[in-house]
């Protein structure tokens, strides 16, 4: 069976509905750790480390990805980014995070529907993979 990442190289982007419509609709169970009018973060079903959360916009608006951020998007995208941090305090990432956002087929995404990765609580390397 393809890994997600394997899939992700032959994911086709697109604006149709994706697995985290289900989740934000509540359809299927996450492990929710942070939610407003506007943003989700939930924990990733696939942790890349001791703290991997994903923050997502609750409506997508054409945010397949952040290279279809148009002007319109300023205030979702600033709203995601405080998300994180807040959301890197809350998980106690005293020593540090990182953030991630992976577009289209080059980048590995998978999930067509914008999301920040959100990773910490090892030592991260450089340059990723
Ligand atoms: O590869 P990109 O950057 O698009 O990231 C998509 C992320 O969504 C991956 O890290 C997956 O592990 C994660 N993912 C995929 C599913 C899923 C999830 N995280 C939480 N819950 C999930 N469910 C219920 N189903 C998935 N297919």
């Amino acid at each position: 069976m393809a890994s997600e990442k394997e899939a992700a190289l032959s994911a086709v982007p697109s604006d149709s509905p994706t697995i985290f419509d289900k989740i934000i609709n509540k359809e299927i169970p996450a492990n929710i750790v942070y939610e407003d009018d506007k943003v989700l973060a939930f924990r990733d079903i696939n942790p890349q480390a001791p703290t991997h959360i994903l923050i997502i916009p609750k409506v997508k608006d054409g945010l397949t990805g952040i290279s279809k951020a148009e002007e319109k998007h300023h205030e979702i995208l600033g709203q995601l980014l405080y998300t994180a941090k807040l959301v890197a305090k809350q998980e106690g990432l005293e020593k540090g995070f990182r953030l991630v956002i992976n577009d289209g087929p080059d980048g590995c995404q998978s999930v067509y529907h914008l999301h920040i990765h959100l990773l910490g609580g090892r030592q991260m390397n450089w340059p990723p993979g």
